[in-house]
């Protein structure tokens, strides 16, 4: 059995989160398995809980072959984004409320019906979700210079910090999700592109393996989950005063500011 202390690893990670300070990441003093850190992660959502803070949905986050391969990893992992986190589209974030902000643009599905792991797959994924959107979001590692082993990571949420959701939804059937090309803006200038299918192949994929991953926890994916499947773009640095849009063919855009 692990001696790891998960309570105590969560609010010390709670607490960097809310004071906007970067700390040493836990597995230069703790080793931690991957169980381990969903643990400590299961812990840091109960406490978010406990304040008050409601969940919007489930996220996936290393979910492009680049990330993977330089995490070293076969499997993306997910994390939780709360209500504290969402920013209306064409709103502003603010950079003194955060530790070193990264944007990356994503889709979003919004979930029709719940969907129970194991042996998702994409198709079962598509036909429960009520629509898709475009979205950007706003990673902010808690640990120093950015820098993490898989299990830090799992332990921190996924990074997750702040998110923007398109406003205009649009029916998943409409359109082939693999082939829809992404642009980031910054400050009017592209910043990187990307297609949907550098989300796991597709990214109802994605949600399906968050089905399968949530099952070995006894969890699953509920109607109404607002789930942002993975980055299509690589992940962006922001600075006060930037103005941020994701262009996503046939999806519309979704924008925010930071000052
Ligand atoms: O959403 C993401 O893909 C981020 C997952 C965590 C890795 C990172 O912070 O870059
Ligand atoms: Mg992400």
């Amino acid at each position: 059995m692990s001696s790891v202390d998960y309570k105590s690893i969560a609010s010390f990670l709670h607490l960097a989160e809310v004071e906007k300070r970067e700390v040493v990441r836990i597995t230069k003093e703790t080793p931690l398995s991957i169980e381990d850190a969903y643990r400590v992660q299961e812990e840091l959502v109960a406490l978010k809980l406990e304040q008050g803070h409601r969940i919007v949905g489930p996220k996936m986050g290393l979910t492009s072959r680049a990330k993977m391969k330089q995490m070293n990893v076969e499997e993306p992992i997910y994390g939780y984004i709360f209500d504290y986190m969402v920013v209306p589209d064409g709103g502003s974030i603010k950079r003194q409320e955060l530790i070193h902000p990264k944007v990356e643009a994503e889709i979003a599905f919004i979930m029709g019906k719940d969907i129970e792991g194991p042996g998702i797959t994409g198709a079962q994924v598509l036909a429960a979700t009520e629509y898709v959107v475009p979205a950007l979001e706003i990673i902010d590692s808690r640990y120093e210079n950015f820098q993490f082993t898989l299990p830090d990571v799992i332990a921190d949420n996924a990074s997750s910090s702040r998110v923007v959701i398109g406003n205009r939804p649009i029916r998943p059937d409409q359109l082939e999700l693999d082939l829809v090309g992404v642009t980031l803006f910054i400050n009017g200038e592209i910043k990187d592109l990307g297609a949907g299918a550098a989300v796991v192949g597709h990214p109802a994929n994605s949600i399906a393996m968050l089905a399968n991953m949530l099952a070995r926890r006894g969890e699953k994916i509920k109607a109404g989950d607002v789930i942002l499947t993975g980055g299509i773009t690589g992940a962006a640095m922001l600075s006060v005063g930037d103005t941020v849009l994701a262009k996503a063919d046939g999806l519309g855009e979704v924008s925010f500011k930071v000052s």
